[in-house]
């Protein structure tokens, strides 16, 4: 760990939260939480910075983050190695976590000349009306274990470029990935010479410091990633008091395997999506819906690839699958696993092989229906067969959550239909893609349950700011909007 530290020139801190690595056990570091009177000012903070900060042009912003995108670029196999140890992912998807955040500070750098604003038609004479965007506030970013740092610079970069400070609080299993980003950050900071103190903070903690942020009016946008139930808490104590949230939660994500599928690509997209990352992704695929005349066949080549899939220490070469978070995680799932076999489900896999450690489950399921319904943060892939393409939509639409879908057909009809405005309910709808695995470059998010935030590419910069409309009168008269006649 000390070379590790030295190499992202982080100082070890003796604090009161400590780091656990799910590989082994091992305490990695341990960092401090604030007391509440340290959260009030570090709000306090953040909203002078803000006020000095929007009025810092926003190329001029962008510059910052694309110093930050290249501290990331300088310190990419370190910090990946730091997320394989502290979250658990392996070497490969580690430093694919780190490139997500070079991305999406390249995007924001370009953004930030072109946070355009449109010109409208007035109806009445010698007028003219445009809408601006103008910067928003403190932004907090409440992120998840699972990508510990990249979901942190989808929303930072952004809400950067965009003219406001932010706070962030990281998941409490993964606090010195976070502490490693706030250093190379700082760095940026000191390289771009007059950004205000309090520009960017970190606050680590549990829900207490979370909901604290939800409920300060002084926070302008909340933008939390995590579980429907902690959705279901933060979104509330935003909304009560007017704030913005942008939500990202829970996935309860389906493929549709079609008779005309490539079945070797749907084969390999399966087990990206539903075993990559331990099953620990929002986007990780949990629904396989396969059609009658090809299931048998495939699912049992699924079950024999399922048996060779390589579980253990992700730091070794070959390895696909990791630990799990915590024993608690790998409990919910021999829970879960138990549910679905007292509704009748075949289980393939699923053994625990550790503390930590799991072998992925495909489970046949006869129905679509209970413990198929949630989402368990676990690599367990539940199967169901249809007949028609609309029964197969109809199924992937018939739960709670709307974040990721896809199709595998090599039929045009099939594949528009599924993304069409008829067809998969979800914010992220993919051909011959698995659900998971996205680029920065589109919106990011889901529907439903999964709280209708988008995040990332596109316009969702539009989130992170607050909308300006202006009408300008430039003639010698004073015409009402309607026709209203309004003179003495
Ligand atoms: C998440 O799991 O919270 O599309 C985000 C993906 C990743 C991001 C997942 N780019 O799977």
């Amino acid at each position: 760990m000390r070379g590790l530290y030295a190499a992202l020139g982080m100082v070890p801190e003796n604090g009161d939260l400590e780091s656990v690595s799910p590989i082994d056990g091992e305490i990695l570091g341990s960092v401090q939480t604030p007391k509440a009177a340290d959260v009030d000012k570090i709000i306090a903070d953040a909203r002078h910075a803000f006020e000095a900060w929007r009025a810092v042009p926003a190329p001029r912003r962008g510059e910052l983050v694309r110093l930050l995108g290249e501290e990331l670029r300088a310190a990419k196999e370190p910090l990946a190695r730091l997320v394989t140890l502290e979250a658990g992912k392996i070497v490969s998807e580690g430093l694919g976590e780190v490139q997500e955040m070079i991305d999406i500070c390249d995007f924001a750098v370009g953004l930030s000349r072109q946070l355009y604003g449109l010109t409208i038609a007035s109806e009445r004479p010698e007028h003219r009306m445009i809408e601006q965007w103008h910067s928003l506030g403190p932004v907090a970013i409440v992120s998840a274990f699972n990508f510990p740092v990249a979901v942190w610079a989808w929303n930072a970069a952004l809400a950067l470029v965009c003219g406001n400070s932010i706070l962030w609080k990281p998941s409490e299993k993964t606090p010195l990935t976070a502490a490693a980003v706030m250093t190379l950050l700082d760095r940026a900071v000191a390289r771009f010479g007059d950004a205000p103190a309090g520009l960017a903070q970190l606050l680590h903690g549990g829900r207490e410091i979370g909901e604290a942020l939800a409920r300060d009016p002084r926070i302008a946008l909340v933008s939390a990633t995590g579980s429907t139930r902690m959705g279901r808490t933060i979104g509330p104590l935003v909304a009560a008091r007017f704030g913005r949230s942008l939500l990202e939660l829970g996935g309860n994500n389906a493929m549709i395997v079609a008779p005309s599928a490539d079945l070797k690509l749907a084969e390999r997209a399966i087990l990206f999506s539903a075993a990559g990352t331990a099953g620990q992704r929002c986007t990780t695929l949990r629904r396989l819906i396969v059609h009658q005349s090809i299931a048998d066949g495939f699912v049992a080549r699924l079950a024999a690839l399922y048996a060779l899939l390589p579980v253990g220490d992700p730091r070794d070469d070959g390895v696909l699958v990791g630990p799990l978070i915590d024993e608690a995680a790998a409990d919910t799932m021999a829970d879960a696993l138990d549910a679905a076999r007292s509704q009748g489900g075949i289980v393939h896999g699923g053994e625990r092989l550790g503390p930590r450690f799991v072998r992925p489950a495909l489970v046949e399921m006869a129905a679509h229906d209970g413990v198929v319904l949630q989402e368990t943060f676990a690599p367990i892939l539940y199967v169901l067969r249809y007949d028609t393409l609309a029964e197969a939509i109809a199924l992937n639409n018939a739960v709670p959550q709307g974040l990721s879908s896809a199709i595998f057909t090599t039929d045009l009809r099939e594949a528009e239909a599924f993304i069409a405005d008829t067809g998969s309910d979800c914010g992220i709808a993919n051909v011959n893609i698995g659900p998971s695995g996205a680029e920065i470059g589109g919106a990011f998010g889901g529907e439903k349950e999964t709280g209708g935030g988008r995040e990332s590419g596109t316009d969702s910069w539009r989130a992170y700011m607050r909308r300006s409309t202006n009408t300008i009168n430039y003639g010698s008269a004073l015409p009402l909007a309607q026709g209203v006649r309004f003179e003495i």
